[in-house]
């Protein structure tokens, strides 16, 4: 594996499942693999989880890791070719990537949805010029249309958790204050469309995920009947993904509180299991005793996060040696 942005990096599900869960095991029993090597970590935007479980996975492997937060400490970076440089950026993408490159064996990059225009986001414009341009194995950390470290960690997650062979798994939209990408139900609706689940998506009209995604997944505008008989329940906000309306790309159109997950909602379930990401915002997106239930998954799925990062890595690090 040279690359990690999307589901289909991974091959077969069923044996990355069966890879995880041999790491999970012992999750040291590759740090030979990663001597004298070294990940480097980009961050162009905020992180908790994937800043500590990326860290954590790269150093179960034996490998050393730099953390950079492009902006805090580094120069300001120019992204755009062409332009003008008389401004507050002191040096292009272009240059940076080559020489960030020289200093390590692999690339991390956190780097969201900029919402000033689809077309560049939904490319990857970003995440792409590190693949082109830094010659080594590239992941995600969440880019502009992905996340799908976190995606290979809930699956595990479901895995783990799930009473039935096929469980019946709820994608909802819920309100939120601010405009946050989409990357998260992007790479949700990605991996889940390829897992062995019965898959829905529920949301707001007006808020579609990208047909690149959605393939051929239920989308049900009706909260009720899209939560009856779920076996998981995995809340996210999303801003405007602007499919049928460009002009709406990244705006938060409603902020309907009738959406927000809460024991009501989950009492039209079949007792299931409550999923986020984190970090959430309770009282917008879900309830306080929604997410302190026993039912509430949010903790092991973070620290599922340790676990996708490692098979991933690992991985990568194969792909060095062949
Ligand atoms: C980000 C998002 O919604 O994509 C990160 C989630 C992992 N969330 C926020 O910025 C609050
Ligand atoms: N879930 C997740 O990726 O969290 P962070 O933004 O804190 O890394």
């Amino acid at each position: 594996m040279k690359t990690y942005t999307n589901v289909f990096d991974l091959g077969n599900l069923d044996v990355a499942l069966k890879e995880a869960f041999e790491i999970k095991k012992n999750r040291y029993q590759f740090e030979q693999l990663g001597h004298h090597k070294t990940c480097l970590l980009i961050f162009f935007n905020n992180s908790l989880r994937t800043r500590l479980s990326t860290q954590k996975a790269a150093r179960n492997l034996g490998m050393d890791v730099i953390v950079l937060d492009v902006n805090q400490g580094a120069w300001k970076l120019e992204t755009e070719r062409g332009v003008v440089m008389d401004g507050d950026k002191s040096e292009h993408l272009l240059e940076a990537i080559p020489v960030m490159s020289q200093y390590c064996d692999m690339i991390g990059v956190r780097s969201f949805a900029r919402f000033e225009s689809r077309e560049d986001d939904y490319t990857e414009k970003i995440l792409n010029q590190f693949i082109r341009y830094s010659g080594k194995p590239v992941f995600s950390m969440e880019a502009a249309t992905g996340h799908p470290l976190q995606a290979f960690a809930d699956l595990i997650t479901i895995e783990e958790n799930k009473r039935t062979d096929r469980p019946k798994v709820v994608l909802t939209w819920a309100p939120h204050p601010k405009a946050l990408p989409q990357a998260v139900p992007n790479s949700f609706a990605d991996f889940m469309n390829e897992a062995n689940v019965d898959f829905v998506i529920t949301h707001p009209k007006g808020y579609e995920l990208d047909p690149k995604f959605v393939r051929g997944a239920r989308v049900e505008y009706d909260q009720r009947k899209a939560f009856e008989g779920a076996d998981f329940i995995y809340a996210k906000n999303w801003s405007c993904p602007g499919v049928s309306n460009p002009a709406d790309y990244g705006k938060v159109l409603l902020k309907d509180m009738s959406w927000t997950v809460d024991a009501e909602h989950m009492s039209w379930t079949n007792n299931a299991f409550f999923m986020h990401c984190l970090p959430v915002r309770r009282n917008m997106i879900v309830t306080d005793d929604v997410i302190e239930a026993p039912t509430s998954l949010v903790i092991p799925e973070a620290a599922n996060r340790e676990i996708s990062a490692t098979v991933v890595l690992k991985r990568l690090l194969e792909s060095l040696v062949q």
